[in-house]
């Protein structure tokens, strides 16, 4: 019987150890902030912005727009629908908002997943994101993640940056498609999730 209360004694502290253990990690690992938002009743405080070219057949903006959308999802029944008329071989539309940074922010990751609805051997768009301290306003500002068109249907892209905080409050992340090819081009994005760490 002793031995039987020894052992069980042992257990009970190992499995105390490893619970402890876990909790730490968790907790050391955990993200300072968290953003998720599949658009499932609204855009979660996104908003669309772009940086487009004048159409010289009419001298306005070319036609684009980012809205919510039931066409396609990755989950739920919604997800934004990006368009854009890039018959002028050029614009980046995207999607921005502010994060919190906490103390101690070292990194932002943005991790989202794009439709399209064919692939294609050409390059008809990219996809881009941007994370850092200025509100993004120009294509130069976001970086490119890789074609749009690598398969037909859901992809996910990611983009993490190492960021230096200072006394720096809150950052801007983007994300979004960049015109490669002179066709109008229509993607979907949906899940993206903002992690501060
Ligand atoms: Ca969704
Ligand atoms: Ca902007």
């Amino acid at each position: 019987m002793w031995l039987n209360a020894k052992i069980i004694i042992v257990l009970v502290s190992v499995v105390a150890a490893a619970g402890a253990i876990a909790t730490f990690y968790s907790q050391a690992h955990a993200p300072l902030e968290r953003v998720t938002e599949g658009f499932e009743t609204g855009y979660g405080g996104w908003a669309p912005d772009a940086d487009v070219p004048i159409d010289p057949n009419t001298g306005q903006p070319v036609d684009w727009y980012v809205a919510r959308s039931t066409d396609v999802s990755f989950s739920g029944t919604h997800s934004l629908k990006f368009f854009i008329d890039g018959r002028q071989d050029d614009g980046t539309i995207w999607i921005e908002r502010k994060v919190l940074l906490r103390e101690g922010a070292r990194r932002v990751n943005i991790t989202f997943d794009l439709y399209s609805g064919e692939e294609s051997f050409n390059t008809i768009a990219v996809v881009c994101a941007y994370a850092g301290f200025k509100d993004p306003e120009h294509e130069g500002e976001l970086t490119v993640l890789g074609p749009a068109n690598e398969v037909a249907g859901w992809k996910r892209y990611s983009l993490a940056v190492d960021i230096d905080t200072g006394n720096a409050q809150e950052a801007w992340v983007a994300a979004g498609i960049s015109v490669r090819w002179e066709t109008h081009m229509t993607y979907y994005l949906d899940d993206i999730i903002i992690e501060v760490t």
